[in-house]
C-alpha cells in the first residue's frame, strides 16, 4: 500500500485514471462531512442522541420497540439537513458520470446530496433519508424538503417507517447483488469517506480488488482495508476528488 497526503497524486493512479473505462465508487459519510453532515465514526467520536449511540436508535430492535423515538431521530436529522449543500467531492462524482463509459457510484449515505449534485443512478445501499416506507405494504413515499411527512400509508392506511437500513436489516433487494456485480467488473475503484466497518457495503472494496481491480481509499484516516488499497489518499475528499480532475 502506498499512502499519499493530498496533492501528491501519483503518476501511477493519474494514469489508470485517464485510461480506465470501468469505474466504480464506495461512497461514506466522509463524503458529506465537508458539507455539515455528522458522521457516525471518526475523530474517536460515536454519534450519539439523546443518550443512545446511533447504533441502537438506528436499530432494527429500537424499530420493533419504539417506532416513534426512531422517526424523532430521522425527522432531527432531516430538520438540519435540509439546510445543507452539497460539496466539492459530491460535485466531482457528478461530472465522473460523463467521463467514464461505465461509472457506477455507490452510496452508504441516505442524506440525498449526490443526487442533489447532479449524480444519476445513485445506488442507495442504505436508502434514504427523504422517504418513507409502510410497514405492512412497503409501499414508499417521498418525504417533502418542507412541511410535513406522511405518517399514515395512503395505500393501506397502516404506519410508516423510515426508508433506511437499519442494522439488523437486509439491504434493498438486489441492492448488494447489483453492487457486488459491478464491483467485479470495475478496473478502478474509490472508497471514499467510509470506516469500511459496516456489512455488507464493505466487503464491496474486497471483490473489486479480488477481481484485480485498483483500489484507492480517501480518507482522512486509516481504515481496516488501507492495507488492501493500492494508494491511499490521506486527506478530506472534497479536497483530494477535484485534484484528479485536473
Ligand atoms: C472523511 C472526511 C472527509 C471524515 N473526507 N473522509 C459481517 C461481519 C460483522 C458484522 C456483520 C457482518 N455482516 C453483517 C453484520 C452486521 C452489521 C454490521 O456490519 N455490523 C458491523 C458494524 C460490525 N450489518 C448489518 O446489520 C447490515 N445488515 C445485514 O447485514 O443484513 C443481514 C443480516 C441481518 C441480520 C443479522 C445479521 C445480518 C445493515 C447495516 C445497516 C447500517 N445502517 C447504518 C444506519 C443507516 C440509517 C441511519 O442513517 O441512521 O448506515 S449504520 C451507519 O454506518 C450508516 C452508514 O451508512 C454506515 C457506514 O458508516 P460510514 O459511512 O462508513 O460512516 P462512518 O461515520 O463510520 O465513517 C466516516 C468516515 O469518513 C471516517 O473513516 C472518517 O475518517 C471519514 N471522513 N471526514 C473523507 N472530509
Amino acid at each position: 500500500m502506498q499512502s499519499v497526503v493530498a496533492q501528491q497524486i501519483p503518476a501511477e493512479l493519474r494514469q489508470r485514471f485517464q485510461t480506465a473505462s470501468q469505474v466504480l465508487v464506495l461512497t461514506g459519510a466522509g463524503v458529506s462531512a465537508e458539507s455539515g453532515v455528522p458522521t457516525f465514526r471518526g475523530g474517536a467520536n460515536t454519534a450519539v442522541w439523546q443518550g443512545l449511540p446511533f447504533d441502537v436508535i438506528s436499530s432494527a430492535t429500537a424499530l420493533e420497540h419504539d417506532l416513534s423515538a426512531v422517526w424523532q431521530w430521522f425527522d432531527y436529522r432531516r430538520g438540519i439537513l435540509r439546510y445543507l449543500e452539497p460539496n466539492a467531492a459530491h460535485y466531482t462524482l457528478a461530472r465522473w458520470q460523463e467521463r467514464f463509459a461505465q461509472f457506477t457510484l455507490l452510496t452508504q449515505n441516505v442524506d440525498g446530496l449526490h443526487q442533489a449534485a447532479g449524480s444519476n443512478d445513485v445506488i442507495e445501499m442504505h436508502g434514504s433519508i427523504w422517504r418513507a416506507r409502510c410497514i405492512s405494504c412497503g409501499v414508499r413515499f417521498e418525504i417533502p424538503r418542507e412541511g410535513e411527512r406522511p405518517d399514515i400509508c395512503f395505500a393501506c392506511g397502516d404506519r410508516l417507517r423510515p426508508d433506511v437500513v437499519l442494522f439488523g436489516e437486509m439491504l434493498p433487494t438486489g441492492a448488494f447483488e447489483l453492487a457486488a456485480h459491478r464491483a467485479s467488473e470495475c478496473e478502478l475503484c474509490f472508497v471514499v469517506g467510509t470506516s469500511a466497518l459496516v456489512y455488507p457495503p464493505a466487503a464491496l472494496p474486497e471483490i473489486a480488488k479480488a477481481s484485480g481491480a485498483y483500489l484507492c481509499e480517501v480518507n482522512p484516516e486509516q481504515t481496516p482495508l488501507s492495507d488492501l488499497c493500492d494508494v491511499v489518499l490521506t486527506g478530506k475528499a472534497g479536497d483530494i476528488l477535484p485534484q484528479l480532475d485536473q
